[in-house]
């Protein structure tokens, strides 16, 4: 599709998604695509999924890990959007009939009791206006063919976000070390990954405190009340059914997708 512009590339990425048809990276053709539009493309997403009854819950981190932030190039992670709709109940099995090739990934979620605005925000500050603290999934489902992007097109497929999970159970911020939360993850009841809090920036309040500065160059902030993945703590783990994969965080509990 030549001539792109921010509508049309929000229309082609939610008709992937809508579709479960994965396409090629919009850099392909929009060469000039820089994140700053890849943001505005994400909004405009953002804006058609509202526009449908989906209701924004929160913000996500994405590309916080060592090793997708390697294969990517980058040095820091991107901000986007999430909504009630990608929230699954616990003990709810993936959605695999409305994926493309999901991977999942074990998160630290926030809950803000405050409203939280850049800049300047430091992690103390952030975690200051952390109300409670959960452990998370997430399920990630690029709309690209094979997970190949750049940056801006990443950007604006809202950073592969799919759906997640979040555990009931909340802890006070002043009762955890963060940075040193462990997490295991395992598939089928085998282990294959393990990290810690500080895999997210060196701590998950640095990660929200970036995320709460990354915002207000777009002149958001972060309400209230607001979920906040907080990234992956490790590489994410492709998914198939038939699977089941746990997230065994040391304090904050465990989380589990059963198998579908
Ligand atoms: O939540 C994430 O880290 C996803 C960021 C987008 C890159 C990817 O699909 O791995
Ligand atoms: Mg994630």
């Amino acid at each position: 599709m030549a001539n792109w512009t921010v509508d049309s590339a929000a229309e082609f990425l939610l008709a992937a998604e809508r579709n479960r048809t994965d396409v090629e990276p919009l850099t392909d053709e929009w060469i000039e695509l820089d994140a700053a539009t890849g943001h505005l493309i994400q909004d405009a997403l953002i804006a058609r999924k509202v526009a449908a009854g989906e209701a924004v819950t929160g913000v996500k981190l994405g590309l916080t890990s060592r090793a997708k932030q390697e294969r990517m190039g980058i040095d820091s992670p991107l901000t986007a959007v999430v909504t009630d709709a990608m929230q699954l109940p616990e003990g709810t099995p993936a959605p695999y009939s409305r994926l493309i090739h999901p991977r999942i990934e074990p998160e630290i979620v926030f809950v803000m009791a405050r409203d939280l605005e850049g800049p300047g925000v430091d992690a103390e500050a952030a975690l200051a206006a952390v109300g409670t603290v959960h452990a998370g999934f997430e399920i990630i489902d690029s709309r690209y063919r094979d997970f190949r992007f750049r940056l801006p097109d990443v950007i604006a497929d809202n950073a592969s976000s799919a759906c997640f999970v979040v555990s009931g159970r909340a802890f006070s911020p002043a009762e955890l070390d963060l940075a040193a939360e462990e997490v295991v993850v395992k598939v089928d009841g085998v282990e294959v990954d393990r990290a810690t809090g500080a895999a997210v920036q060196g701590h998950p309040a640095a990660a929200l405190a970036l995320a709460a500065n990354a915002l207000a160059r777009q002149g958001k902030r972060i309400p209230a009340g607001s979920l906040v993945l907080t990234g992956g703590l490790t590489d994410a783990v492709a998914m198939a059914p038939g699977s089941s994969f746990t997230a065994e965080f040391a304090t904050l509990g465990t989380v589990e997708i059963p198998a579908g």
